[in-house]
């Protein structure tokens, strides 16, 4: 597995986020890449590379100018705010909730947190622009190498992005690294991309992105909604818009799901990206599925991962991996490199009977 590794995820680093009235350290914390990192050493899966740069420009299929010019300065506004900031992280306030205006950019700072982000879940750091940036870079790189002919690559990345939209952040993630590599893989010239995402929670900011087109198709099994973040997308009825109606498809499950149910419902989105005969597979990548994870409600164990790596490649897909969610720290780098480990196996007997 051809992994391009975020050497700059570390700068962004979190102190605290807004739980039930309270701060609490933060769950998304550099040690989930770190951990992952070694265990792919340890099994020796394949070449670990740095990113290949891109310009700006290139999150510009995804991302609002506005939204990444305000990114980019964020932290060094909130600094100059009051230079005491430098010690604290960044959480927005107050958001613009409907009859409140969106339109207008307001000067202050604060404002402009909220009207830039959908939670106080997610803290702007000192490095945040930069870690989120080279890891835009990596789901780049690798969608790029699939596109050149890799049979899959992994974009080992943090901060997350699947709960990123067009022009906020929120659920830990600032830029949507699963809608970059689509994106890329469009331009690359594939017709039709697939995004499977197999977080715990819904990937609202991808499924925005893609909700009005035909030529991106985006489904997702997750904790239901109703009692799961981020609680305001991710519903069944949720089938695309536009040129994109038919092409959204969801598969909320209820919060203590397992496997079996869980695997089931894995066979039948699978069976919707056949159907929709996509020519690439991106896949956001989380493990906070994980029975032992402490901020989700799957009951998934460590060695199903290495069936859902075997199940994803049965598809016989090209697959750009996006790593995503998983906060059981001690477990993350098993069960992630379980499913890539699943995947190069499957992929190798695959090949062997082609
Ligand atoms: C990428 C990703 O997985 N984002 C998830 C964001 C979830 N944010 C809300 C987490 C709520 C924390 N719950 C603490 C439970 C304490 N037992
Ligand atoms: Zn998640």
């Amino acid at each position: 597995m051809l992994t391009y590794y975020n050497h700059l995820h570390s700068d962004h680093e979190g102190k605290v986020e807004m739980f039930r009235g309270a701060l609490v350290p933060c769950f998304e914390v550099p040690a989930r890449v770190d951990r992952v990192l070694a265990e792919l050493k340890k099994r020796k899966l394949g070449t670990v590379l740095p990113p290949n740069p891109f310009d700006d420009s290139a999150l510009l299929g995804v991302h609002s100018q506005r939204y990444l010019d305000f990114l980019r300065d964020a932290w060094d506004d909130w600094v100059a705010l009051d230079p005491a900031n430098a010690k604290r992280d960044a959480l927005p306030s107050v958001w613009p909730v409907r009859t409140l205006r969106s339109d207008v950019l307001p000067d202050n700072f604060a404002a402009r947190m909220g009207l830039f982000s959908m939670d106080a879940g997610s803290p702007l750091t000192d490095g945040t622009w930069d870690a989120a940036r080279a890891g835009a870079d990596c789901a780049l790189s690798a969608a790029l190498a699939v596109a050149g002919g890799k049979r899959a690559a992994f974009a080992l990345t943090r901060p997350p992005g699947h709960h990123a939209g067009a022009d906020f952040f929120g659920g830990y993630c600032f830029l949507n690294n699963a809608a970059l590599a689509a994106q890329a893989l469009r331009e690359q010239g594939l017709e039709r991309v697939a995004i499977l995402d197999i977080d715990y929670h819904h990937g609202n900011g991808t499924q925005a992105i893609f909700y009005e087109r035909a030529d991106v198709f985006y489904t997702s099994i997750h904790g239901d909604p109703s009692t799961e973040f981020p609680f305001y997308l991710g519903y069944a009825d949720e089938l695309g818009a536009g040129a994109g109606l038919g092409f959204n498809r969801n598969w909320p499950l209820p919060r203590g799901s397992g496997f079996e149910v869980w695997h089931a419902t894995l066979q039948q989105a699978l069976q919707g990206i056949a159907e929709f005969d996509a020519q690439a597979l991106v896949v956001s990548l989380g493990v906070d599925t994980f029975a032992g994870d402490p901020v989700a409600g799957f009951t998934l164990q460590t060695p199903d991962y290495l069936q859902v790596g075997k199940t994803l490649a049965q598809t016989n897909l090209p697959t750009v991996f996006v790593f995503e969610g998983g906060y059981a720290v001690a477990e993350v780098g098993v069960n992630t490199v379980n499913v890539l480990q699943g995947f190069d196996q499957q992929a190798v007997v695959n090949k062997e009977s082609a």
